[in-house]
């Protein structure tokens, strides 16, 4: 097992730290579980744990010299990604939530859920995961508790989360000064005296629900990802958000990750691409340019405070990858394989190979036959999937082994860049840079992406995904709008990330990808680098800098010029017919829309001759 995980097997009964234990009681008065355990995080845990699920037939054990200490799983078929339309932002005012979130009143909410949780852990083990997101040495450690009925999550929070007794011991040693956001998550399925459990215990009616002002949790039906893993987007982006608009900072759905230059310049990027849109790649990304060169810090969550000496600087708060398995191979992501492939991972909704390995769409070596997610039968000339499309492998990050040694650093790194984008087919080129903060801030406002499987809904659908965080703002997003201009504005301009838009997704006229992306967008990266350093073109466009053919880094690259061409193109009638859906989009948002972004609007209106 990894270092920082290893610790004691103290399987200590409770808390001294009264707040805590008394929360602890009344959850426990109120669903009523057959056992309370609490999470240790020891390597003796683990193997009680993944026994037990084996046991239950959650788990399955995948071959030893493959994947050692690894793990299979399949869902429910009808738990299979974050439910946003069953996700709430339970604010004591309406206007709070803001127009993009659904909203109930906190009181009327809890006497619902209190109703659902009433008994529903009966038969149950109910487990106490003390946890901290980022460092727990960090000034102000981060510390969440996450209290569950589930195995399944316990495992998965171990790997996603630094857990267990020395989380506990420094709550404790901090007593009234922890700041600590408690999590309660049950998968809604009690067990009658003598019921025989299934493997994905869940219960059709779901809730997600964050209470910003209390800062605390309640989830409720789901055992899947983001629904039940508290940590992740409850904790690290809808509650750290609301923190941040606070406190002053940034909690941000961003990749982090390092280049260096040929002449060994280090640089550091943040990149905010909506769920299932690249971010997991980008991160871990083999740079096909020569000289450069990528080490990861993140792939999903940036928390950005401004240092001392006035630049931003990114921490990755989690501790593992929870990455969409499909599409990941040894050519679109060869460290993520590498990663995996050390084992001590666990695989949820992918296939299972008849020699116990896991197999999913788009990875190398095809089995002739596999069992799908859905426990069936699989063969190549198999009409169905064999995996879901929003399948996960959840993974240690310190496996990983371009790992960055500056993700040990509690400071975090100064970012140079941030990166928006989403998925596109029309309309948005490769990579635009932003004239300035403002405008950065309005690119990432208007953010548009096609819907993915990450979420339940339809695929493909065209959506504004507003710094590809729609589902995750804890509060207005006209306030985080405008808290993204504070942030600028209160800042030393030339110490601030420069801004850029890519798009990896746009289609040729035959239905193709353009642009070949994985490890030739460190052309890209290339391009903006050189940008802030003054040493390359761009054409001035009305939606911002574009590159000039010749400044993009494209020798070696499979493209004739045309279709370079074609990827960089800013097309005035398809931005024309933009802007209908941006007035749309932003008339939601009524007097929280910061005029800034209104001027930006008419600016671009006006440059492109809209009217
Ligand atoms: P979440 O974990 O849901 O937040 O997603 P993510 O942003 O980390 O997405 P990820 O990197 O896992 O990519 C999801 C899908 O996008 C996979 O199917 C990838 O193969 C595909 N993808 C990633 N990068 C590229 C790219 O540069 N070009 C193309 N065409 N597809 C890409
Ligand atoms: C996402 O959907 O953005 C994810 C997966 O990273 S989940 O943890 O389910 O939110
Ligand atoms: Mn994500």
């Amino acid at each position: 097992m990894t270092t920082e995980a290893t610790q004691t097997d103290e399987r200590a009964g409770g808390t001294t730290h009264a707040g805590l234990q008394a929360w602890v009681d009344e959850v426990a008065a109120m669903t009523t579980p057959d056992r309370i355990e609490w999470v240790t995080g020891s390597d003796a845990e683990w193997t009680r744990l993944t026994d037990k699920l084996v046991e239950a037939g959650t788990f399955i054990r995948l071959d030893e010299s493959k994947k050692p200490n690894s793990f299979y799983a399949a869902s429910d078929p009808s738990d299979v990604a974050r439910v946003e339309d069953r996700t709430f932002i339970c604010s004591v005012d309406e206007k709070d939530a803001g127009p993009t979130n659904n909203w109930m009143d906190p009181n009327e909410m809890k006497d619902l859920m209190r109703g659902l949780y009433k008994g529903c852990m009966k038969g149950r083990t109910m487990y106490v995961i003390p946890f901290v997101m980022g460092h727990l040495n960090a000034e102000n450690p981060m510390f969440g508790v996450e209290i569950t009925d589930s195995e399944y999550v316990v495992a998965s929070m171990r790997v996603m989360a630094r857990c267990g007794v020395n989380v506990l011991r420094r709550i404790e040693e901090l007593g009234d000064k922890a700041n600590y956001v408690p999590a309660l998550h049950s998968v809604g399925a009690p067990l009658a005296e003598g019921q025989e459990d299934v493997p994905w215990p869940c219960n059709p009616e779901k809730y997600i629900v964050q209470f910003p002002e209390e800062r605390t949790i309640w989830s409720y039906g789901s055992g899947y990802g983001g629904n039940a893993l508290l940590g992740k987007k409850c904790y690290s982006l809808r509650i750290a958000s609301v923190m941040a608009r606070d406190e002053g900072w940034l909690a941000e759905h961003m990749l982090i990750l390092k280049l260096i230059s040929p002449e060994q310049q280090v640089y550091y990027i943040a990149a905010a691409f909506p769920s299932a849109c690249g971010k997991t790649n980008l991160a871990m990304l083999a740079p096909t340019v020569p000289g450069w060169k990528v080490e990861t810090l993140g792939d999903d969550i940036a928390w950005m405070r401004f240092g001392e000496d006035g630049r931003l600087y990114a921490v990755n708060p989690e501790f593992g990858f929870f990455g969409v398995a499909p599409g990941t191979n040894e050519h679109t992501n060869p460290n993520a394989m590498k990663t995996i492939n050390k084992g001590n991972s666990v695989f949820t909704n992918v296939a299972l190979t008849d020699d116990d390995d896991v197999w999913w769409e788009g990875l190398e070596n095809t089995p002739a036959h596999a069992t799908s997610w859905k426990k069936q039968d699989w063969t190549p000339e198999s009409d169905e999937l064999s995996s879901h499309p929003n399948s996960r492998y959840c993974t240690p990050i310190e496996q990983c082994d371009i790992l960055a040694e500056e993700y040990y650093d509690p400071k975090g790194v100064p970012i140079s860049a941030i990166f928006f984008g989403g998925r596109r087919k029309t309309t948005v080129p490769l990579v635009t840079e932003s004239r300035d903060w403002v405008h950065g801030t309005f690119m990432g406002a208007t953010l548009s992406s096609e819907t993915t499987a990450a979420a339940t809904g339809e695929v493909g659908v065209v959506r504004r995904d507003p710094m590809a965080m729609l589902p995750f703002i804890g509060y207005n997003a006209g306030d985080y709008f405008q808290h993204w201009i504070n942030v600028g504005k209160d800042a030393d301009a030339t110490k601030l990330p420069k801004i850029f838009y890519v798009n990896w997704f746009r289609r040729d006229d035959e239905g193709d990808f353009l642009w070949p992306g994985f490890g030739e967008n460190s052309r890209v990266l290339k391009w903006a680098i050189e940008r802030i350093e003054g040493k390359a073109a761009a054409v001035e466009t009305p939606i911002g800098h574009v590159p000039t053919p010749e400044s993009l880094d494209t020798d070696g690259l499979d493209m004739t010029p045309e279709q370079v061409e074609a990827a960089l193109e800013v097309d005035v009638e398809e931005w024309k017919a933009e802007i209908p859906q941006i007035e749309e989009w932003f008339a939601k948002f009524g007097d929280t829309l910061p005029t800034q972004l209104r001027v930006e609007l008419d600016g671009l209106k006006a440059r492109l001759g809209a009217e």
